[in-house]
């Protein structure tokens, strides 16, 4: 089915330098980049973003980082396109990422591992809303 997902380049992935390899992953995986922006992202924003994860000892660390600086914000579209996304991305834990993978190259720990994607499309529609509210929602239901 073709679908929509969210994918960030994190914080470190942008620091590094590797965002233009990072898209072309994407692409080269037959995803189409339909919005793409650069922003840094406050705290708050930051805990609404990763609101599932609220009780896990790392998530005050999770949002720090995600909030350090800019990041890169997209929307990928394309034949299943959340699970491609996390196939590119690799494993969350970088030391358990398949070679290749954007996580097993560049991913330094369980925290700053480069990148995100949606991991269902419930997930993506929350997300997408969230991350580009410039969006209509007819946009979201094509
Ligand atoms: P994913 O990003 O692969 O969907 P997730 O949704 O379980 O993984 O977790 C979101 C992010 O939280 C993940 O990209 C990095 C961080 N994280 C997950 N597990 C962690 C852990 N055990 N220690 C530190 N950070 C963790
Ligand atoms: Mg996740």
């Amino acid at each position: 089915m073709v679908e929509k997902t969210l994918a960030l380049v994190k914080p470190d992935g942008v620091e590094a330098n590797h965002v233009g390899e990072i898209l072309d992953m994407y692409e080269k995986a037959g995803l189409k980049i339909v919005a793409l922006k650069m922003i840094k992202v406050n705290k708050e924003f930051a805990r609404q973003h990763y609101i599932d994860l609220k009780d896990k000892p790392f998530y005050q660390e999770l949002v720090d980082f995600i909030s350090r600086s800019p990041l890169v914000a997209m929307i990928l579209e394309g034949e299943d396109a959340v699970n491609t996304v996390r196939g590119v991305n690799g494993a969350t834990d970088p030391s358990e990422a398949a070679e290749g993978t954007v996580r097993y190259k560049y991913g330094h720990g369980k925290t700053d591992n480069t990148v995100h994607g949606s991991d269902s499309v419930e997930h993506a529609k929350r997300e997408i809303s969230m991350w580009f509210p410039e969006f209509l929602d007819s946009y979201l239901d094509d």
